[in-house]
Protein backbone atom coordinates (compact mmCIF):
# COMPACT_ATOMS: atom_id res chain seq x y z
CA UNK A 1 0.00 0.00 0.00
CA UNK A 2 2.68 2.59 0.81
CA UNK A 3 4.56 1.71 -2.88
CA UNK A 4 1.30 2.01 -4.44
CA UNK A 5 1.17 5.56 -2.26
CA UNK A 6 5.04 6.63 -3.88
CA UNK A 7 3.73 5.62 -7.44
CA UNK A 8 0.07 7.69 -6.75
CA UNK A 9 3.03 10.65 -6.17
CA UNK A 10 5.21 10.28 -8.95
CA UNK A 11 2.00 10.20 -11.14
CA UNK A 12 0.50 13.35 -9.50
CA UNK A 13 3.74 15.21 -9.72
CA UNK A 14 4.61 14.10 -13.54
CA UNK A 15 0.43 15.74 -14.60
CA UNK A 16 1.50 18.64 -12.42
CA UNK A 17 4.38 19.00 -14.36
CA UNK A 18 2.50 19.73 -17.88
CA UNK A 19 -0.17 22.37 -16.39
CA UNK A 20 1.34 25.79 -17.15
CA UNK A 21 -1.66 27.93 -17.47
CA UNK A 22 -4.00 29.42 -14.92
CA UNK A 23 -7.28 26.80 -15.88
CA UNK A 24 -5.13 23.71 -16.54
CA UNK A 25 -3.62 24.05 -12.68
CA UNK A 26 -7.22 24.65 -11.45
CA UNK A 27 -8.17 21.12 -12.68
CA UNK A 28 -4.93 19.82 -11.45
CA UNK A 29 -5.76 21.08 -8.19
CA UNK A 30 -9.49 19.71 -7.86
CA UNK A 31 -8.26 16.46 -9.37
CA UNK A 32 -5.96 16.05 -7.06
CA UNK A 33 -6.94 18.04 -3.72
CA UNK A 34 -9.99 19.02 -4.01
CA UNK A 35 -12.79 17.75 -1.49
CA UNK A 36 -13.69 15.00 -4.21
CA UNK A 37 -10.10 14.61 -5.18
CA UNK A 38 -7.71 11.85 -5.31
CA UNK A 39 -5.91 12.38 -2.04
CA UNK A 40 -9.62 12.64 -0.53
CA UNK A 41 -10.35 9.17 -1.87
CA UNK A 42 -7.27 7.94 -0.62
CA UNK A 43 -7.96 8.99 2.60
CA UNK A 44 -11.16 6.79 2.39
CA UNK A 45 -9.14 4.11 1.80
CA UNK A 46 -7.51 4.19 5.52
CA UNK A 47 -10.72 1.73 6.95
CA UNK A 48 -9.13 -1.47 4.50
CA UNK A 49 -5.70 -1.04 5.90
CA UNK A 50 -4.81 -3.62 8.55
CA UNK A 51 -4.76 -1.41 11.99
CA UNK A 52 -0.80 -2.22 12.52
CA UNK A 53 -0.42 -0.41 9.39
CA UNK A 54 -2.72 2.65 9.79
CA UNK A 55 0.04 5.06 11.41
CA UNK A 56 2.79 4.50 9.01
CA UNK A 57 -0.08 5.17 6.33
CA UNK A 58 -1.44 8.32 7.97
CA UNK A 59 2.21 9.00 7.79
CA UNK A 60 2.65 8.97 4.01
CA UNK A 61 -0.71 10.61 3.58
CA UNK A 62 0.53 13.35 5.21
CA UNK A 63 3.85 13.87 3.60
CA UNK A 64 2.26 12.92 -0.09
CA UNK A 65 -0.53 15.88 0.60
CA UNK A 66 2.52 18.45 1.81
CA UNK A 67 4.58 17.28 -1.17
CA UNK A 68 1.39 17.86 -3.46
CA UNK A 69 0.72 21.23 -2.10
CA UNK A 70 4.10 22.21 -2.19
CA UNK A 71 4.39 21.08 -5.35
CA UNK A 72 0.92 23.01 -6.92
CA UNK A 73 2.40 26.47 -5.30
CA UNK A 74 5.70 25.95 -6.73
CA UNK A 75 3.99 25.44 -9.94
CA UNK A 76 1.44 28.04 -9.71
CA UNK A 77 4.28 30.88 -9.16
CA UNK A 78 6.60 29.70 -12.08
CA UNK A 79 3.26 29.48 -14.72
CA UNK A 80 2.81 33.24 -13.35
CA UNK A 81 6.47 34.88 -13.97
CA UNK A 82 6.70 32.78 -17.57
CA UNK A 83 3.66 34.87 -18.28
CA UNK A 84 5.34 37.83 -17.21
CA UNK A 85 8.34 37.63 -20.09
CA UNK A 86 10.94 34.91 -19.64
CA UNK A 87 13.32 35.19 -16.40
CA UNK A 88 16.55 37.61 -17.26
CA UNK A 89 19.69 35.54 -16.83
CA UNK A 90 22.11 38.48 -16.65
CA UNK A 91 25.18 35.74 -16.56
CA UNK A 92 24.50 35.34 -20.36
CA UNK A 93 26.64 37.16 -22.95
CA UNK A 94 24.94 39.68 -24.79
CA UNK A 95 24.09 39.52 -28.54
CA UNK A 96 27.22 41.18 -30.73
CA UNK A 97 25.51 44.58 -31.88
CA UNK A 98 27.47 45.96 -35.68
CA UNK A 99 29.01 49.46 -34.84
CA UNK A 100 27.21 51.88 -37.37
CA UNK A 101 29.73 54.03 -39.76
CA UNK A 102 28.83 56.93 -41.76
CA UNK A 103 27.83 55.94 -45.53
CA UNK A 104 30.71 56.15 -48.14
CA UNK A 105 29.64 59.40 -49.57
CA UNK A 106 29.11 61.02 -46.41
CA UNK A 107 33.02 60.04 -45.49
CA UNK A 108 34.05 61.16 -48.68
CA UNK A 109 32.53 64.18 -48.70
CA UNK A 110 33.89 64.66 -45.20
CA UNK A 111 37.16 64.18 -46.71
CA UNK A 112 37.12 66.07 -49.55
CA UNK A 113 36.09 69.35 -47.32
CA UNK A 114 39.17 68.88 -45.31
CA UNK A 115 41.46 68.73 -48.19
CA UNK A 116 39.80 72.32 -49.28
CA UNK A 117 39.41 73.67 -45.82
CA UNK A 118 43.36 73.10 -45.81
CA UNK A 119 43.67 74.95 -48.58
CA UNK A 120 41.76 77.86 -47.41
CA UNK A 121 38.53 77.59 -48.48
CA UNK A 122 35.63 77.65 -46.34
CA UNK A 123 32.86 75.13 -46.07
CA UNK A 124 29.34 76.41 -46.77
CA UNK A 125 25.98 75.08 -48.12
CA UNK A 126 23.33 76.05 -49.75
CA UNK A 127 19.19 75.06 -50.04
CA UNK A 128 18.34 71.51 -52.24
CA UNK A 129 14.59 73.26 -53.20
CA UNK A 130 16.13 76.95 -55.61
CA UNK A 131 14.58 78.84 -57.59
CA UNK A 132 15.07 79.10 -61.38
CA UNK A 133 16.66 82.09 -60.32
CA UNK A 134 19.41 80.72 -58.29
CA UNK A 135 19.22 77.46 -60.36
CA UNK A 136 19.77 79.17 -63.91
CA UNK A 137 19.38 83.05 -64.63
CA UNK A 138 22.01 84.37 -62.18
CA UNK A 139 23.91 82.07 -63.46
CA UNK A 140 23.90 83.64 -66.89
CA UNK A 141 21.73 80.43 -68.56
CA UNK A 142 19.42 82.21 -71.04
CA UNK A 143 15.71 82.22 -71.01
CA UNK A 144 15.26 79.27 -74.06
CA UNK A 145 18.44 77.44 -72.90
CA UNK A 146 18.26 73.28 -73.48
CA UNK A 147 19.64 72.66 -69.79
CA UNK A 148 15.71 74.62 -68.48
CA UNK A 149 14.06 71.87 -70.47
CA UNK A 150 11.42 70.22 -68.40
CA UNK A 151 12.71 66.78 -69.03
CA UNK A 152 16.05 67.21 -67.68
CA UNK A 153 14.92 68.96 -64.20
CA UNK A 154 13.02 68.38 -61.30
CA UNK A 155 10.79 70.91 -60.99
CA UNK A 156 8.33 71.55 -58.32
CA UNK A 157 4.51 71.83 -58.07
CA UNK A 158 3.73 75.59 -57.42
CA UNK A 159 6.93 76.38 -58.25
CA UNK A 160 10.50 76.10 -57.24
CA UNK A 161 12.73 73.16 -58.33
CA UNK A 162 15.18 70.55 -56.85
CA UNK A 163 18.71 72.11 -57.57
CA UNK A 164 20.28 70.15 -60.47
CA UNK A 165 23.98 71.93 -59.73
CA UNK A 166 25.41 72.88 -56.35
CA UNK A 167 26.98 76.41 -58.94
CA UNK A 168 23.59 77.58 -57.10
CA UNK A 169 25.84 78.06 -53.67
CA UNK A 170 28.20 80.31 -55.57
CA UNK A 171 25.12 82.59 -56.31
CA UNK A 172 24.06 82.42 -52.83
CA UNK A 173 27.32 83.27 -51.15
CA UNK A 174 28.41 86.15 -53.44
CA UNK A 175 24.62 87.90 -53.16
CA UNK A 176 25.39 87.88 -49.67
CA UNK A 177 29.22 88.21 -49.13
CA UNK A 178 31.29 90.99 -50.72
CA UNK A 179 34.59 89.45 -52.34
CA UNK A 180 37.10 88.29 -51.50
CA UNK A 181 35.38 84.99 -51.02
CA UNK A 182 36.66 81.18 -50.77
CA UNK A 183 34.49 78.47 -49.93
CA UNK A 184 33.60 75.32 -50.86
CA UNK A 185 30.07 73.03 -50.68
CA UNK A 186 29.37 69.73 -50.99
CA UNK A 187 25.71 68.70 -51.22
CA UNK A 188 22.70 66.79 -52.88
CA UNK A 189 21.36 67.65 -56.68
CA UNK A 190 18.85 66.30 -58.72
CA UNK A 191 18.47 65.57 -62.58
CA UNK A 192 16.27 62.95 -64.34
CA UNK A 193 19.03 60.96 -66.01
CA UNK A 194 18.22 57.38 -66.44
CA UNK A 195 19.72 55.12 -63.65
CA UNK A 196 22.93 53.26 -65.11
CA UNK A 197 26.62 52.47 -63.92
CA UNK A 198 27.91 55.97 -63.72
CA UNK A 199 24.43 58.14 -63.85
CA UNK A 200 22.14 58.21 -60.64
CA UNK A 201 18.95 61.02 -60.59
CA UNK A 202 20.55 62.09 -56.77
CA UNK A 203 23.99 62.40 -56.90
CA UNK A 204 26.15 64.95 -54.74
CA UNK A 205 28.54 67.63 -55.82
CA UNK A 206 31.01 69.82 -54.20
CA UNK A 207 31.70 73.07 -55.52
CA UNK A 208 34.41 75.33 -55.27
CA UNK A 209 34.77 79.27 -55.54
CA UNK A 210 37.33 81.99 -55.56
CA UNK A 211 36.84 85.41 -55.80
CA UNK A 212 39.59 88.04 -54.80
CA UNK A 213 41.59 90.31 -57.05
CA UNK A 214 43.83 89.06 -59.60
CA UNK A 215 42.59 85.12 -58.90
CA UNK A 216 43.36 83.13 -62.51
CA UNK A 217 43.32 80.15 -64.26
CA UNK A 218 46.86 79.05 -62.56
CA UNK A 219 45.26 79.50 -59.22
CA UNK A 220 42.77 76.99 -60.51
CA UNK A 221 44.48 75.08 -61.92
CA UNK A 222 47.03 74.65 -58.75
CA UNK A 223 43.80 74.37 -56.57
CA UNK A 224 42.78 71.53 -58.47
CA UNK A 225 46.42 69.84 -58.64
CA UNK A 226 46.67 70.18 -54.53
CA UNK A 227 43.32 68.70 -54.11
CA UNK A 228 44.60 65.59 -56.85
CA UNK A 229 47.62 65.06 -54.92
CA UNK A 230 45.81 65.33 -51.59
CA UNK A 231 42.91 62.73 -52.41
CA UNK A 232 44.81 60.36 -55.10
CA UNK A 233 48.40 60.41 -53.93
CA UNK A 234 51.35 62.25 -55.22
CA UNK A 235 51.27 60.61 -58.42
CA UNK A 236 47.65 61.67 -59.65
CA UNK A 237 47.84 64.51 -62.39
CA UNK A 238 45.19 67.62 -63.80
CA UNK A 239 43.54 68.08 -67.04
CA UNK A 240 41.59 70.79 -68.26
CA UNK A 241 39.75 70.22 -71.93
CA UNK A 242 38.51 72.95 -73.13
CA UNK A 243 34.46 73.06 -72.80
CA UNK A 244 31.04 75.37 -72.27
CA UNK A 245 29.12 76.18 -68.94
CA UNK A 246 27.33 79.91 -69.39
CA UNK A 247 28.51 81.07 -65.76
CA UNK A 248 32.44 80.40 -66.86
CA UNK A 249 34.26 81.81 -69.33
CA UNK A 250 37.12 79.80 -70.15
CA UNK A 251 35.60 76.57 -68.99
CA UNK A 252 36.67 73.12 -68.76
CA UNK A 253 36.20 69.64 -67.79
CA UNK A 254 38.16 68.46 -65.03
CA UNK A 255 40.30 64.82 -65.92
CA UNK A 256 42.24 63.70 -62.67
CA UNK A 257 44.49 60.91 -63.97
CA UNK A 258 44.90 57.89 -61.27
CA UNK A 259 46.25 54.61 -60.59
CA UNK A 260 43.27 52.14 -60.60
CA UNK A 261 43.82 48.54 -60.45
CA UNK A 262 47.02 49.40 -61.30
CA UNK A 263 46.73 51.43 -64.76
CA UNK A 264 47.16 55.10 -65.25
CA UNK A 265 43.66 56.23 -66.68
CA UNK A 266 42.28 60.04 -67.02
CA UNK A 267 39.10 60.33 -65.55
CA UNK A 268 36.44 62.87 -65.83
CA UNK A 269 35.29 64.21 -62.21
CA UNK A 270 33.77 67.25 -63.31
CA UNK A 271 33.87 71.21 -64.89
CA UNK A 272 35.67 74.50 -64.12
CA UNK A 273 36.72 77.81 -65.23
CA UNK A 274 36.90 81.50 -64.66
CA UNK A 275 33.56 83.17 -63.23
CA UNK A 276 32.11 84.97 -66.10
CA UNK A 277 32.05 88.58 -65.36
CA UNK A 278 28.12 88.88 -66.34
CA UNK A 279 27.64 86.35 -63.51
CA UNK A 280 29.62 88.92 -61.14
CA UNK A 281 27.81 91.88 -62.52
CA UNK A 282 24.53 90.62 -62.10
CA UNK A 283 25.63 90.64 -58.28
CA UNK A 284 26.90 93.46 -58.05
CA UNK A 285 30.40 92.55 -58.22
CA UNK A 286 32.94 94.80 -59.90
CA UNK A 287 34.43 92.17 -62.73
CA UNK A 288 37.06 95.23 -63.64
CA UNK A 289 38.31 94.67 -59.72
CA UNK A 290 37.19 90.68 -58.97
CA UNK A 291 38.15 88.42 -60.85
CA UNK A 292 37.67 84.11 -59.68
CA UNK A 293 36.79 80.60 -60.29
CA UNK A 294 34.73 77.64 -59.57
CA UNK A 295 34.62 74.20 -59.85
CA UNK A 296 32.13 71.43 -59.97
CA UNK A 297 33.02 68.11 -58.89
CA UNK A 298 30.70 64.32 -58.58
CA UNK A 299 31.52 63.17 -55.23
CA UNK A 300 30.12 59.65 -56.33
CA UNK A 301 32.65 59.95 -59.56
CA UNK A 302 35.51 60.34 -57.04
CA UNK A 303 34.24 58.16 -54.43
CA UNK A 304 34.05 55.39 -57.42
CA UNK A 305 37.56 55.80 -58.36
CA UNK A 306 38.69 56.24 -55.24
CA UNK A 307 37.45 52.85 -53.63
CA UNK A 308 37.59 50.48 -56.69
CA UNK A 309 33.59 50.86 -56.86
CA UNK A 310 32.42 50.07 -60.65
CA UNK A 311 28.56 51.03 -60.24
CA UNK A 312 27.44 53.82 -58.82
CA UNK A 313 23.89 52.05 -58.30
CA UNK A 314 25.70 50.17 -55.63
CA UNK A 315 25.83 53.05 -53.24
CA UNK A 316 22.40 53.71 -53.09
CA UNK A 317 20.77 50.13 -52.73
CA UNK A 318 21.74 49.81 -48.90
CA UNK A 319 23.31 46.72 -48.81
CA UNK A 320 25.26 46.06 -46.17
CA UNK A 321 27.18 43.50 -47.46
CA UNK A 322 28.20 46.05 -50.05
CA UNK A 323 28.49 49.14 -47.60
CA UNK A 324 29.82 46.93 -44.62
CA UNK A 325 33.68 47.29 -46.81
CA UNK A 326 34.18 50.76 -46.36
C1 LIG B 1 28.03 70.98 -63.66
O1 LIG B 1 27.11 70.55 -62.97
C2 LIG B 1 28.61 72.32 -63.39
N1 LIG B 1 27.82 73.01 -62.41
C3 LIG B 1 30.06 72.18 -62.95
C4 LIG B 1 30.78 73.51 -62.87
C5 LIG B 1 30.87 74.18 -61.68
C6 LIG B 1 31.35 74.03 -64.03
C7 LIG B 1 31.54 75.40 -61.61
C8 LIG B 1 32.02 75.25 -63.97
C9 LIG B 1 32.10 75.91 -62.76
P1 LIG B 1 28.25 68.80 -65.08
O2 LIG B 1 26.85 68.77 -65.51
O3 LIG B 1 29.28 68.39 -66.08
O4 LIG B 1 28.66 70.24 -64.56
O5 LIG B 1 28.40 67.91 -63.78
C10 LIG B 1 29.60 67.88 -63.04
C11 LIG B 1 29.92 66.44 -62.58
O6 LIG B 1 28.79 65.90 -61.88
C12 LIG B 1 30.12 65.45 -63.73
O7 LIG B 1 31.42 65.56 -64.25
C13 LIG B 1 29.93 64.13 -63.01
O8 LIG B 1 31.08 63.82 -62.25
C14 LIG B 1 28.81 64.48 -62.07
N2 LIG B 1 27.51 64.05 -62.62
C15 LIG B 1 26.76 64.65 -63.56
N3 LIG B 1 25.62 63.98 -63.79
C16 LIG B 1 25.64 62.91 -62.94
C17 LIG B 1 24.72 61.82 -62.66
N4 LIG B 1 23.56 61.71 -63.27
N5 LIG B 1 25.09 60.91 -61.74
C18 LIG B 1 26.27 61.02 -61.08
N6 LIG B 1 27.15 62.01 -61.27
C19 LIG B 1 26.86 62.95 -62.20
Amino acid sequence: MLAELDTIQEEALVSLASCDQAATLEQWRIAWLGSKGRLKSLMGRMKDVEAAERPAFGQRMNTLKQALNQAFDHQCSRAESEQSGPAVDVTEPGLPTGLGRQHVISRTIAEILEVFARMGFTPTTGPEVEDEWHNFTALNVPESHPAREPIDNFYLEGGGMLRSQTSTVQIRVLEHTPPPVRIVAAGRVYRPDTHDATHYSMFHQVEGLWVDRGVTMVDLRSTLLGFAHAFFGQDAEVRMRPSYFPFTEPSAEVDMKMRIKGKWQWVELGGCGMVDPNVLESLKIDPEIWTGFAFGLGVERIAMRKHGISDIRWLYENDARFLRQF
